[in-house]
């Protein structure tokens, strides 16, 4: 007998992939939780019925949301990641040799112990000894460290339960708080096909506490609709003003100097929505 899982993106569109093994299952504290395989992505995280990564995919995701910040800032030597707790984002951050220490504060441990136990090649770095695992509340966690930070990086799942507070103007008003004075944040922010109103919200948002503000964009096929954003606020630096030219060859294989500035070119119906 053939077993599919089906993610329902809206109401009325669905991605659907074949699976083989179910790893675990959870009920959390927090949330549902669910490692499964699948034949075209491998093994598969899935948080409240959501699709959260995939061994297949996972490097266009985690790339995207670390090194476009990383680069734009010319000595990245703490960085944090709220959310993320499969270890991604903290793999890639630790591949910049400035990085002398990388926090993750993630609200749901069990999400942490389930990709070490399941995810290795995602959360390998996270017993580095740079890197500090606090299982934390994001929102307080910047609230009570203040002008500390080069980057930080939210990455979150979608607005709904444990996130909704991840997407709001105090909280990016807290993370202008924790960052110093040339910091960079990014967050995901969803599907530009999809999510519109969000996307234009935090982007509006953003730009009212940071000088800069920039929308970037990449291809993730198991996300809702396939297209992705990142949303980016910065103290001084702007991405588009990178020399790319000194940006180092990294083990990377979606990122590139190239990607870091055309990533930015945005379709027009997405510029609209910075408009
Ligand atoms: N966090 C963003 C996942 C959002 C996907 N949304 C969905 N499938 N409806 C990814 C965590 C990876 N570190």
């Amino acid at each position: 007998m053939e077993l599919w899982y089906t993610e329902f993106q809206t109401s009325g569109v669905g991605i659907t992939c074949k699976t083989s093994k179910t790893y675990h299952t959870e009920k959390t504290e927090y949330q549902e939780m669910a490692l499964i395989e699948t034949e075209q992505f491998g093994r598969m995280l899935v948080l409240d019925g959501t699709v959260q990564t995939t061994i297949e995919d996972e490097f266009v995701y985690h790339e995207m949301i670390t090194h476009v910040p990383l680069f734009t800032h010319p000595n990245p030597k703490k960085a944090l990641v709220i959310g993320g707790g499969d270890g991604g984002a903290i793999r890639e951050i630790i591949k910049h040799p400035s990085i002398e220490k990388a926090v993750l504060v993630e609200i749901d441990g069990r999400v942490v112990e389930v990709c070490r136990q399941y995810l290795p090649e995602i959360s390998c770095a996270l017993g580095d000894k740079r890197v500090e695992v606090n299982i934390a509340d994001g929102i307080k966690y910047v609230q009570e460290h203040k002008n500390e930070f080069d980057v930080i990086i939210v990455d979150s799942t979608d607005p709904v339960g444990p996130a909704v507070g991840l997407f709001a103007i105090d909280f990016y008003r807290s993370i202008h708080e924790s960052l110093k004075e040339d910091g960079i944040f990014v967050a995901q922010t969803e599907s530009p096909f999809f999510h519109k109103e969000l996307i234009r919200n935090v982007y509006r948002d953003v730009k009212a506490v940071f000088p800069i503000a920039r929308l970037y964009t990449c291809a993730i096929p198991t996300y809702p609709s396939g297209y992705w954003s990142f949303t980016l606020g910065s103290k001084k630096y702007d991405p588009l003003k990178t020399d790319v030219t000194k940006i180092p060859e990294l083990d990377t294989r979606y990122y590139s100097a190239q990607i870091h500035t055309s990533a930015f070119a945005l379709p027009k119906f997405v510029a609209e929505l910075t408009k």
